[in-house]
């Protein structure tokens, strides 16, 4: 039978040590735990806006990975596609949140059981029905295998005409920076709805300038090219000449940023798979992504869908 998922992810979910104090690590004596990872902080806002997201991963089967599990199921996401190794640890992230500068962010998660994921974790038929899959570049860059798991779900989304959504999500500490292009450019060449901040467009298009880069990502098939302009909103175009950007939302205090990226994919994806007007798909995407700024952990800020029309107005008839 179809699963009849809304929207078909995978990667890697990591439980998060957000420290309580600002300054570096080595001064930092208290924590809070969260569980976060871009995949997943995706399928917590859509879960959140009432679609039924599958997340494909594996965790340790250790206390954080048990810890990812209870988080899931506290959001009602499926865990249906969640594997628990006995071999491998679950990884961990820390934030330190610089006086002067962004938030910093240390990853401890080489080999961890996500990193172990391969194209052999992907059975296609949960493809079945599913109107979008969404990658991000971090998976692809955790592992060879994750790598060829991700390129065996963009082939099974082609085999099967599941739209693809696709994120670079650049991370330097993952990838270095020469390799990147050549690591998105089959995501890129793909995917229906490119969606990266004003940073990746340079890194992998040579311009900040989303008019001077959308041609080619037009010709390489993407309909709707989304940037992200940070606390500045967005701006979304498409093939048919569309261009509409909208002003971002202003959260009444912004701890850290990380998480933003993930909720301006998640109310981008959301809008665009209701048919929504590009300037609606915008500011929700910008309203999910100002509210993870608002809370330590990465996604817990993110709206409920009963929340939205209060910010956003009802939907016009029609959508
Ligand atoms: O977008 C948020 C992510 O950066 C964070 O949750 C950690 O997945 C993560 C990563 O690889 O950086």
């Amino acid at each position: 039978m179809a699963a009849a998922y809304d929207v078909v992810t995978c990667g890697e979910a990591m439980v998060l040590f957000s420290p309580d104090t600002q300054g570096p690590l080595r001064h930092v004596a208290l924590f809070r735990k969260y569980a976060a990872g871009a995949e997943l902080n995706l399928s917590v806002a859509l879960a959140r806006l009432g679609l039924r997201t599958a997340f494909l991963t594996r965790l340790g089967d250790d206390e954080f990975g048990h810890h990812i599990l209870s988080c899931m199921r506290a959001e009602g996401l499926d865990t249906s596609l969640v594997r628990l190794d006995p071999t491998r640890s679950t990884a961990v992230y820390f934030k330190e949140y610089r006086p002067l500068g962004d938030t910093c962010v240390y990853y401890y998660r080489r080999g961890s059981a996500a990193s172990a994921l391969g194209p052999e974790d992907l059975d296609p038929s949960w493809l079945e029905g599913a109107r979008l899959v969404h990658l991000t570049g971090i998976t692809p860059a955790l592992s060879e295998s994750c790598h060829l798991l991700c390129l065996r779900m963009l082939e099974a989304a082609r085999e099967m005409g599941v739209p693809v959504s696709f994120d670079p999500n650049v991370r330097l500490k993952l990838v270095p920076r020469e390799e990147v292009p050549r690591l998105m450019e089959p995501f890129m060449r793909q995917c229906r709805l490119l969606l990266l901040n004003e940073a990746e467009l340079d890194l992998l298009f040579g311009t900040t300038d989303p008019g001077v880069a959308a041609p080619r990502a037009f010709e390489w098939g993407v309909e709707v090219l989304a940037v992200k302009r940070g606390a500045r909103g967005g701006v979304a175009l498409t093939g048919r000449g569309e261009v509409v950007s909208r002003e971002g939302f202003r959260p009444a205090r912004v701890v850290d940023p990380v998480g933003a990226g993930d909720g301006f994919d998640a109310g981008f994806v959301y809008g665009y798979l209701m048919g929504w007007p590009l300037e609606r798909c915008l500011n929700l995407a910008n309203l999910v992504g100002a509210s993870a700024t608002a809370v330590p952990g990465d996604y817990e800020g993110y709206p409920f869908r009963h929340e939205i029309d209060a910010y956003l107005g009802p939907p016009a008839a029609g959508c």
